[in-house]
């Protein structure tokens, strides 16, 4: 391989850029209008403009990107996340074109891409699922004496759907037919497909996910988990490898599960199995993602595992380095998505320039694809960053976070920062005692007013405190001006 066309933006554009540089390949970006000006088309050796803004006519555009890579003589295509990774015709058309997609076979894509063809294709491999049923229903009759044996709440879930679209908890028989009509017609609407099943409801879980890494070879390890329950309606907010709570013994009980659910698809490259813990630990398959993570970061600096370099070197048809018994975990990762909402005002998006953008310069991994001076666009994704700490232990890591939060300077827009700084210094995160209901349980919009307001009384009584102790040798300047600060 000699030349990748990454067919994304934003951060990671970059990030996969880095890595195919470090191994001397050349890179491609394309761009829409609203990134002309971005740092993933200045970094890239070659950059291809896609059309207008929206993303139907540039990143989503399978013709665009398919010419683009063909033009600039590139051997093969990177899809990030989101846009066109997860799209089994792309990953097809990708392979009718003669290069190569750095991802999973069109098959596994499309099996895990339905909830219902999932559960169907790993049932023969031990994989624990959630009590419910394994087709769809419409028939309200048949859906009741479903929900009668496995006990309410039950969840209806879309089959086509993911990341929480299209989710109904249902708590007695008497609301089991609207609610599922309603499904039904949500589901069509949003996916084109009305198919829904039904799941036992498992009340307060958390969110435990396995990376997992396949070659061409019949090779497959798994890369311990993540845990990402802090989540703010089905966004993804905080993430930490490894989780607080996983004992070895569940640990390698889902890992190998995971590694199962991979197998069952003939999976290759980099992805992730998700299941949900519930409080007794039991756990259960929810789905596979087909893409490298956004939250891929906290893994590569537990494992000191490059993800990209991976998936890239199986692509190439490389067998893998390493096996299941040379992986360990070293300390621990935490991952703060930096979005541009306003957190004291419901997470409303908040548009405009990042008049000042500085990120911390040390002690964390700064995933970002801004510039001071930039416009958010208002056509993407409004993730601007991922902020990265490691430390030895989990308290380490969260000190780093918390010192790396206080040193981000963004200005002109708000950002999820004072959120996350909320969630690092609570009581139920930094102990672990956590679940997927974190934010709706802890979360007031009020707490950041008054930790800012306390963080200046601080401040106010330190000046005080300062001024008492040093009045007796102070002189008071003539002038307010600057030098005299300097001076003393
Ligand atoms: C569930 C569940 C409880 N019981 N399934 C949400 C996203 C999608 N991937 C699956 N989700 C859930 N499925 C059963 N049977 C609770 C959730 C859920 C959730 C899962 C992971 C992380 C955050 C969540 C927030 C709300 C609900």
């Amino acid at each position: 391989m000699k030349k990748i066309l990454v067919a994304n933006r934003g951060e990671i554009a970059l990030r996969i850029m880095r890595t195919a540089r470090r191994l001397g390949i050349t890179t491609v970006a394309v761009y829409s209008d609203a990134d002309r000006e971005s740092p993933h088309v200045r970094f890239a050796d070659e950059a291809v403009h896609l059309g207008p803004p929206p993303s139907n006519q540039s990143y989503l555009d399978m013709d665009k990107v398919i010419a683009a890579a063909r033009d600039t003589g590139s051997d093969a295509i990177h899809p990030g996340y989101g846009f066109l990774s997860e799209n089994a015709e792309f990953a097809r058309r990708v392979a009718a074109a003669e290069l190569i997609f750095i991802g999973p076979r069109p098959h596994a894509i499309e099996v895990m891409g339905n909830k219902l063809a999932a559960k169907d294709t790993v049932s023969a491999y031990d994989i624990p699922m959630v009590p419910g049923l394994d087709e769809a229903v419409d028939d309200p009759e048949r859906a009741r004496a479903v929900a009668r044996e496995i006990g309410f709440p039950i969840l209806i879930k879309a089959a086509a759907g993911g990341g929480g679209k299209g989710m109904r908890v249902v708590e007695s028989a008497d609301e089991l037919e609207d609610q599922m009509n309603r499904a039904i017609s949500e589901a069509r609407n949003a996916f084109g497909d009305g198919s829904v099943f039904i799941e036992k409801y498992i009340a307060s879980p958390r969110h435990i996910e396995i990376q997992v890494l396949a070659d061409t070879h019949g090779n497959c390890v798994h890369l311990f988990e993540r845990d990402c329950s802090i989540q703010r309606r089905h966004q993804k907010v905080v993430e930490e490898a490894p989780s607080a709570v996983l004992e070895p013994a569940l640990r390698r009980q889902m890992g190998e599960a995971a590694v199962r659910v991979a197998q069952s698809c003939d999976y290759v490259g980099a992805g992730t199995v998700e299941f949900l813990l519930d409080a007794d630990h039991n756990f259960y398959f929810l789905e596979m993602n087909t893409r490298l993570q956004v939250e891929h970061p906290v893994t590569e600096l537990i494992t000191g595992i490059d993800l990209v370099e991976q998936q890239i070197r199986v692509a190439e048809g490389e067998p893998l380095a390493f096996r299941q018994e040379d992986l360990k975990i070293n300390g621990h990762a935490l991952e703060l998505r930096v979005y541009a909402e306003d957190p004291t005002n419901n997470f409303l998006p908040s548009i405009g320039r990042l008049t000042t953008y500085r990120p911390p310069t040390s002690g964390a991994r700064v995933d970002d694809g801004f510039e001071e001076g930039m416009d958010i666009p208002i056509h993407y994704d409004p993730m601007i960053a991922k902020l990265i700490t490691h430390g030895a232990t989990r308290g380490e890591a969260i000190e780093k976070m918390l010192t790396a939060i206080a040193e981000f300077r963004i200005e002109g827009i708000e950002t999820t920062l004072p959120f996350g700084r909320f969630v690092f210094t609570h009581e139920a995160f930094r102990s672990g005692d956590f679940d997927t209901n974190f934010v709706k349980a802890h979360f007031r919009p009020e707490a950041i007013a008054e930790a800012d307001e306390s963080a200046n009384r601080a401040a106010a009584l330190f000046a005080a405190y300062l001024y008492q102790q040093n009045s007796a040798c102070l002189t008071v300047p003539r002038s307010s001006s600057i030098e005299w600060l300097s001076r003393h």
